[in-house]
C-alpha cells in the first residue's frame, strides 16, 4: 500500500515549526481544500518558516508554503495523499506570467497588456458572433474551476451570448454519472456520503482505483475492512491494482463486460429470492421490465462473457444478497463508455433492487474525479444543463434562470450546446470562430489525439487560460491568458460528497494573473453587458449563484462565503432556514421519494452492448488506460514536483506474461503500440496483475513530457449516445517489439535532449 500522510506524519514535518509556534508565529494558517482529487481533503497553508527568522506576513509570496491536513475537515479529518502534501512544490514553477497574443500558429507569441488581450476577445466575439452567430462561439472549461468561475462563465456564455456551447472536461470524467443520476432518480446528486464508508457491510467497488486515484476514501473503507471481518469488499476492475490487493474478491472481468456481469447478479439475486419487494413495489417503477432483461443473463453464459469464474460470480451475488448495507464506488471505468450511461443505470438497478438507498452504509456512490466537478455540476457547467440543477431542455428551468440573470424570455437557447467532443468536430468543419479553453489541456486529454490537433489547428482563434507554461494546448492557442490558481483567489469547491469548502486566496503574486470568473466577467462587461457583470466580489458572485439553488436538490441558499469561513465546510442541501445542515443533510431520498414526476426512482433495462472497437485479428489486445498514484492528468504541477517525478519516471505498458511471450517480448524491453488511430513508444512492465489479452498505459505523459507516449493518440473518440461521453478506457490495438533494451532508449532520450523536469525547454525548441 502507499503511504498516506495521516495527521501523525504531517505533524512531524512541521514539528521544527510547530515547536516555536506560539513564540513566533504572527499568521495564523489557513484553511483551505486540496486541488487535486475529488476526495476534497481539508488543508492548512502555512507561510513558510525561514531558519531564524519569525513568521510575518513579509514571508507572505515565498514559494515554499507549508502545507498539512486539517484536522477538523469533516472528509479527509487531517489525512492528505502525496499529492496534497507537495502541492506547494510546483505553485512557482513555469507559470504563465503575462498575457500574449499571435495572429497564426507559425508566429512566436509577443506579450502584451491585459487590455489588449481583452479587447481582442471581445472583438473577436463580435466579429463572429454577426457574421456566424453565437453557435460558433465555444468555451470549454473544467473541474478545476472553482464554483464562481463555473457560473460567471454560464451566465456570459448561455445567457448573454445565448448559445449552449459551454462544455468542460467533465464530459470526460463524469458525464456518465450525471445521465444515469438524472435518468434513475430524476436528478442529479450522488445519495451517500463518506461515512457510508464506516458504515457499509459491503462495498462494491466497479470500474475504480480507489487507493490511487481516491487515497483517502480509499484509507476510509479500508480502515473500516480490516477491523470489522464481516465486511466485504468487492473489486470489479480488468487489472490487479492497489485497490485489489485486500479485497475479498477481485472480478477481473473483460473491459467492457461490466453489464453482462451487473445483470448476472441481478439474475443470481431474482433465482434466489434475494430482492425488497417492499421497496420495489413503494418506491419504483420499471421492475418488469428489467426482470425480463435479466432473463438472458444467466451464470454461466455471463461467467464465460465476462472472462470469469462461475463460483465468483455466485460469490457476488451472495455478498449483494447477504448484506444489509451495500455501498458501490464507481469512477471512469464505467463512466468513460460507449454505454457509460447504461452502466450506471444498471448499477443502480442493484440498489433499487436490494433496497440498498437512502440509508446509512447503502447507495450508488459515484466518485468525482475532479476537485470540483460536483460544484460544476451546480452551476450548470455542461452544454445540456443549467445552474441549480436544471436542464437546458426545460422551458420553465430557462425562465427560472433567465429570471435571476434579468434577461429577456427566450434569451436562453432551447437548444443543447456542443459536447466536448463535437467541439472539435465543429473546429473541424470550420463551424467554430472562437475555441476559448480554460484549466484544461485538451492537446492530451482528448481521444484520438491527432485528429484533436489537427483540429485545433484549423481554429481560427483560440484562447488558453492557464496557469502554466508552457502546456500542450498552448502550442495551438492565439491568445495566453494567465489564470490565478489555487490560493491565488478565492472561491468554493465542493468534493464527491457534496461537502462545500471555502477556499480563500492566501498568496500575493509579483505578476498579474486574474482569476478565471473575473477575466469572463471583464470581457462580458467589453461586450457591453456591464450590469450583468458587476460584481466587486467573488463573495457576490457566489451570492447570485445560491439564489438559483433555492429549493432545488442542490439547495445551497443558506451557504454564503462568510457563512463557510466563519463555520468551516457545510454539506449540501443547506437551505435558507437550515441551521443545522451536517446533522439533515448527509443522504440524500432518506424519505425514499425521488424528484420524479410520481416520486418513484426508475429501472432501467439494458443488454450489454460490449466495446465500441473490439479487439480482431489485426489488432487483437484490448488498451485500457488510466492513472498512477502519484501524478495528475498532464502533469502540469506533478511534473514540476521532483518527489512524484521519482515515484514514477517514466510511462510504460503493462502486458501479461502470456501475452508478451506470445510477442517475445521482455521485460523493460521497448515496443510500438498500434491503433487504427496511432502509435505510441514505451517499455513493457510484464505482470500478471493485467488479464491477458488486455494491456494498460497510463494517461500522463503528454508530448510535453516524453516522445511518442501520448495514450490518446491511441483512443477513438466514440461516445456514450446518452451522455456523449468518450469511450477512453477502451481500444483495440497490436504491438511490435522494437528490440531495444531500456537502457539504449534511455540514452538515447538524453540525447535527444529530453529531460521530464525541463519541459519548457522542450515546447521553446520545438516552437
Ligand atoms: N493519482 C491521481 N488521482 C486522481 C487523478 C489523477 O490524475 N491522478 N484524477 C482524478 C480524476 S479527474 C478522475 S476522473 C479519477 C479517476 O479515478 P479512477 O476511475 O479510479 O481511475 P482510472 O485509473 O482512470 O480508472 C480506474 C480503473 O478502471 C479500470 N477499468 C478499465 N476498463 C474497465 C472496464 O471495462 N470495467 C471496469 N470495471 N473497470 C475498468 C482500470 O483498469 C482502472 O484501474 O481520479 C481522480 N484522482
Ligand atoms: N485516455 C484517457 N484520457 C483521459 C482520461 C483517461 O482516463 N484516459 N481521463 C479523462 C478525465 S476523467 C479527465 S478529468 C481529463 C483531465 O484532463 P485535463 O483537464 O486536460 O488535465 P489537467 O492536466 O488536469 O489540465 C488542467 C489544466 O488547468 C490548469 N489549471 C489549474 N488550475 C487552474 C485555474 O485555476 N485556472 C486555470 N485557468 N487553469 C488552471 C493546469 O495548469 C492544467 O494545464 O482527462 C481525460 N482524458
Ligand atoms: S486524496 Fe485527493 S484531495 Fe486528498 S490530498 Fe490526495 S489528491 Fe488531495
Ligand atoms: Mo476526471
Amino acid at each position: 500500500m502507499f503511504s498516506i500522510i495521516g495527521p501523525r506524519s504531517c505533524d512531524a514535518d512541521f514539528s521544527i515549526f510547530n515547536l516555536s509556534f506560539k513564540r513566533r508565529i504572527m499568521v495564523a494558517p489557513t484553511k483551505t481544500l486540496c486541488p487535486y482529487c475529488g476526495v476534497g481533503c481539508g488543508l492548512e497553508v502555512l507561510p513558510p518558516a525561514l531558519p531564524g527568522k519569525p513568521v510575518t506576513r513579509d514571508s507572505l509570496g515565498n514559494p515554499m508554503w507549508q502545507v498539512r491536513g486539517d484536522r477538523n475537515h469533516p472528509s479527509s479529518k487531517g489525512q492528505v495523499c502525496v499529492k496534497g502534501a507537495t502541492i506547494a512544490e510546483s505553485l512557482e514553477k513555469d507559470r504563465l506570467k503575462v498575457p500574449m497574443i499571435r495572429d497564426s500558429l507559425d508566429q512566436p507569441f509577443r506579450e502584451v497588456t491585459w487590455d489588449e488581450a481583452l479587447d481582442r476577445i471581445a472583438l473577436q466575439i463580435k466579429k463572429v458572433v454577426a457574421a456566424q452567430g453565437p453557435d460558433a462561439i465555444c468555451m470549454y472549461g473544467s473541474g478545476q474551476f472553482q464554483t464562481e468561475d463555473y457560473y460567471i462563465a454560464q451566465k456570459l456564455i448561455k445567457g448573454c451570448l445565448g448559445t449552449n456551447n459551454f462544455d468542460a472536461n467533465s464530459r470526460l470524467c463524469m458525464s456518465s454519472a450525471v445521465a444515469g443520476y438524472i435518468q434513475s432518480f430524476g436528478s442529479d446528486g450522488p445519495p451517500a456520503c463518506y461515512d457510508d464508508l464506516e458504515e457499509t457491510d459491503c462495498a462494491f467497488l466497479i470500474g475504480t482505483n480507489t487507493a490511487e486515484c481516491h487515497p483517502i476514501v480509499f484509507n476510509r473503507l479500508q480502515k473500516h475492512h480490516k477491523k470489522n471481518r464481516n465486511v466485504k469488499l468487492i473489486v470489479v476492475d480488468p487489472r490487479a491494482t492497489s485497490t485489489t490487493k485486500n479485497a475479498d474478491l477481485h472480478l477481473a472481468i473483460k473491459p467492457g463486460t461490466d453489464i453482462n456481469l451487473l445483470n448476472g447478479i441481478a439474475h443470481l439475486l431474482l433465482r434466489w429470492n434475494k430482492f425488497d419487494s417492499l421497496f420495489i413495489d413503494e418506491c419504483t417503477a420499471g421492475f418488469a421490465t428489467f426482470a425480463k432483461v435479466l432473463k438472458d443473463y444467466p451464470p454461466e453464459l455471463v461467467a464465460r462473457d465476462c472472462g470469469i469464474r462461475v463460483d465468483d460470480l455466485e460469490k457476488a451475488a451472495r455478498y449483494w444478497g447477504e448484506s444489509k448495507k451495500v455501498l458501490s464506488l464507481w469512477s471512469m471505468g464505467i463512466n468513460q463508455s460507449s454505454e457509460g450511461t447504461a452502466k450506471v443505470r444498471t448499477i443502480i438497478n442493484l440498489h433499487l433492487m436490494t433496497g440498498n438507498l437512502g440509508k446509512p452504509g447503502a447507495g450508488p456512490f459515484s466518485l468525482t474525479g475532479q476537485p470540483n466537478a460536483m460544484g460544476g455540476r451546480e452551476a450548470g457547467g455542461l452544454s445540456h444543463i443549467l445552474p441549480g440543477y436544471r436542464v437546458v431542455k426545460n422551458p420553465e428551468h430557462r425562465q427560472e434562470v433567465e429570471q435571476v440573470w434579468r434577461l429577456p424570455e427566450g434569451s436562453i437557447s432551447p437548444n443543447p450546446g456542443l459536447a466536448a467532443w463535437d467541439m472539435i468536430v465543429g473546429l473541424e468543419q470550420r463551424k467554430v470562430g472562437v475555441f476559448w479553453v480554460a484549466a484544461t489541456n485538451p492537446a492530451v486529454s482528448m481521444p484520438d489525439i491527432e485528429r484533436t490537433k489537427s483540429a485545433l489547428r484549423k481554429s481560427p482563434f483560440t484562447v488558453c487560460q492557464d496557469a502554466y507554461y508552457p502546456t500542450e494546448t498552448a502550442e495551438f492557442a492565439h491568445v495566453l491568458l494567465p489564470a490565478a490558481q489555487w490560493g491565488e483567489k478565492t472561491g468554493i469547491m465542493t468534493n464527491s460528497e457534496r461537502v462545500v469548502t471555502y477556499c480563500p486566496k492566501f498568496r500575493n503574486l509579483t505578476w498579474d494573473a486574474r482569476a478565471d470568473w473575473e477575466i469572463f466577467a471583464e470581457v462580458g462587461r467589453r461586450l457591453g453587458y456591464e450590469a450583468a457583470f458587476d460584481f466587486e466580489s467573488s463573495a457576490e458572485v457566489y451570492d447570485e449563484f445560491v439564489r438559483l439553488t433555492q429549493n432545488r436538490v442542490c439547495d445551497m441558499a443558506g451557504l454564503s462565503h462568510e457563512r463557510l469561513r466563519n463555520q468551516g465546510p457545510i454539506q449540501w442541501p443547506c437551505p435558507e432556514w437550515e441551521m443545522n445542515p451536517q446533522q439533515s443533510g448527509k443522504r440524500l431520498y432518506t424519505d425514499q421519494r425521488f424528484p420524479t414526476a410520481d416520486g418513484r426512482a426508475k429501472f432501467s433495462a439494458f443488454h450489454a452492448k460490449g466495446l465500441a472497437e473490439p479487439p480482431d485479428p489485426e489488432f487483437p489486445l484490448v488498451l485500457t488506460t488510466g492513472r498512477l498514484y502519484g501524478h495528475w492528468h498532464t502533469q502540469s504541477r506533478t511534473g514540476r514536483i521532483p518527489k512524484i517525478v521519482k515515484m514514477h519516471p517514466e510511462p510504460f505498458l503493462e502486458i501479461h506474461p502470456r501475452d508478451a511471450q506470445k510477442l517475445e517480448i521482455e521485460e523493460g524491453e521497448w515496443v510500438e503500440l498500434r491503433s487504427r488511430r496511432g502509435q505510441a513508444k514505451l517499455p513493457a512492465q510484464i505482470t500478471k496483475a493485467i488479464s491477458p489479452g488486455t494491456v494498460f498505459m497510463p494517461m500522463h505523459w503528454g508530448a510535453l513530457w516524453a516522445d511518442d507516449a501520448e495514450v490518446n493518440a491511441l483512443t477513438h473518440p466514440a461516445v456514450c449516445p446518452i451522455s456523449l461521453e468518450p469511450e477512453l478506457k477502451a481500444c483495440a490495438v497490436q504491438i511490435i517489439p522494437l528490440r531495444k533494451s531500456r537502457e539504449q532508449s534511455a540514452v538515447q532520450a538524453q540525447e535527444s535532449g529530453k529531460n521530464n523536469l525541463s519541459a519548457s525547454a522542450a515546447l521553446g525548441s520545438r516552437r
